[in-house]
């Protein structure tokens, strides 16, 4: 409401735009014998520079010519007065967030003295800010297993503006499936599960915006949440399946084959150690601890029935501690290792040596009561364990 001034010198609501934040105060009395109403319009920024504030209005019962002035040198960097006419301009901007109320001293005077008025100038605030982001940049390092509500981070942004214009709402932009921010303390928390193994780090824009009605500002900020690895994976074999031959003349030492398996934690992944579970007759084969390199640890034969059917080895990855103790994260796979012959048994007779007797009498085509057999124990050369020719030998001539 416009106050009424001492002394029947009343500051009026200036037409058409009412001012509700201007007080006039007369400081003092000159030779003028009546003094008009002052009145000023409400000063909304950006006012520009040249724009007119308000008139000074002042009357003199002697008819006097008057002339009005601005006293001081802050009001004269602000406003300006036109002598004649009363008319007060700005000479600069206002900006309410940098003054937001002055105290003005315009002058009136005639041909024998002078008075002054104090006039209170508020500024009335436009929403011209936009909301600023503090403590920027934003970015958070989380591990993969936070649970699913927990808060994370917190953006902060003010807005100098009065009201609506100065609150301040907070949103993702665009929306994120993993992260939720509360709108009003801007707290970003979890809303998904995370896995590190599937996205490794999330950028994401915070929108500040002010609640203004006709034209509220907004503001982005970036925020980078980096998600780091914890141990939730096992272990896998690579290049499977496993299946090997090796010839059963191989000298022990003899690289089978490696074997291969690797953390799927990505991020710290631990080393493996591999050893045989099951099917390992007699230790035939050695698995080396840490390179996984399956070795012949012993003369192979294929001869030998334990082995002519091959291996079926259960193989298995151990994730390491650091502290190389064994963790309990493993993986198990089967290994085929087919033993190949190779001809290495010479046939054989069924005895060592023959004897038979034959009656001097014999003739030409007797046939001796002996039965010659020949076995081979070798698969590559046709025969196994195939018996030779059982007939009776006959006396030739
Ligand atoms: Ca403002
Ligand atoms: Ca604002
Ligand atoms: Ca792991
Ligand atoms: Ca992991």
């Amino acid at each position: 409401m416009c106050e009424q001034g001492r002394e029947g010198h009343q500051v009026h609501p200036p037409s058409p735009t009412a001012c509700p934040h201007v007080s006039w105060t007369p400081t003092g009395w000159g030779p003028l014998r009546s003094l008009g109403p002052f009145h000023c319009c409400f000063l909304s920024p950006p006012s520009l520079p040249g724009s007119s504030v308000t008139q000074l209005l002042a009357r003199d019962l002697d008819n006097d010519p008057l002339v009005f002035g601005v006293v001081g040198e802050e009001a004269s960097r602000f406003f300006a007065v036109e002598s004649v006419t009363g008319v007060v301009w700005l000479r600069q901007p206002l900006d309410r967030e940098t003054k937001s109320e002055f105290t003005v001293e315009f002058s009136v005077s005639d041909s024998q003295g002078v008075i002054k008025g104090t006039v209170n100038i508020q500024v009335g605030d436009v929403n011209d800010n936009a909301p600023r982001f503090h403590n920027q940049p934003y970015s958070v390092r989380i591990p993969e297993n936070t649970p699913v509500g927990t808060p994370i981070f917190i953006v902060n942004a003010t807005d100098p503006d009065q009201g609506a214009g100065g609150s301040v709402l907070y949103s993702f932009q665009p929306p994120s499936s993993f992260f939720a921010i509360d709108s009003g303390r801007g707290i970003v928390s979890v809303i998904r599960e995370l896995d590190y193994e599937v996205t490794q780090a999330y950028q994401l824009q915070v929108n500040a915006t002010d609640q203004d009605k006709n034209k509220p500002l907004s503001t982005l900020a970036n925020l980078a949440i980096t998600i780091t690895d914890v141990q939730d994976m096992d272990p896998i074999f690579i290049n499977l399946p496993y299946s090997t031959n090796i010839y059963e003349n191989s000298p022990p030492g003899t690289t089978v084959r490696m074997i291969t398996a690797v953390d799927q934690d990505k991020g710290r992944p631990r080393g493996i150690g591999y050893t045989i579970v099951s099917g390992n007759t007699n230790s035939i084969f050695a698995l080396d601890y840490i390179s996984g390199a399956l070795t012949l640890n012993g003369p192979l034969d294929r001869e030998n029935p334990f082995y002519s059917a091959g291996f079926i080895l259960t193989v298995k990855g151990t994730e390491l501690n650091d502290d190389r103790t064994p963790s309990n994260a493993t993986v198990t796979t089967t290994f085929n290792i087919l033993v190949i012959d190779v001809n290495d048994n010479a046939p054989e007779f069924n005895s060592s040596e023959y004897s038979v007797a034959i009656p001097e009498l014999a003739q030409v085509g007797f046939a001796l009561p002996l039965f010659i057999q020949v076995q081979d124990k070798d698969e590559v050369t046709g025969y196994r364990w195939r018996r030779g020719p059982s007939r009776p030998l006959l006396l030739g001539s």
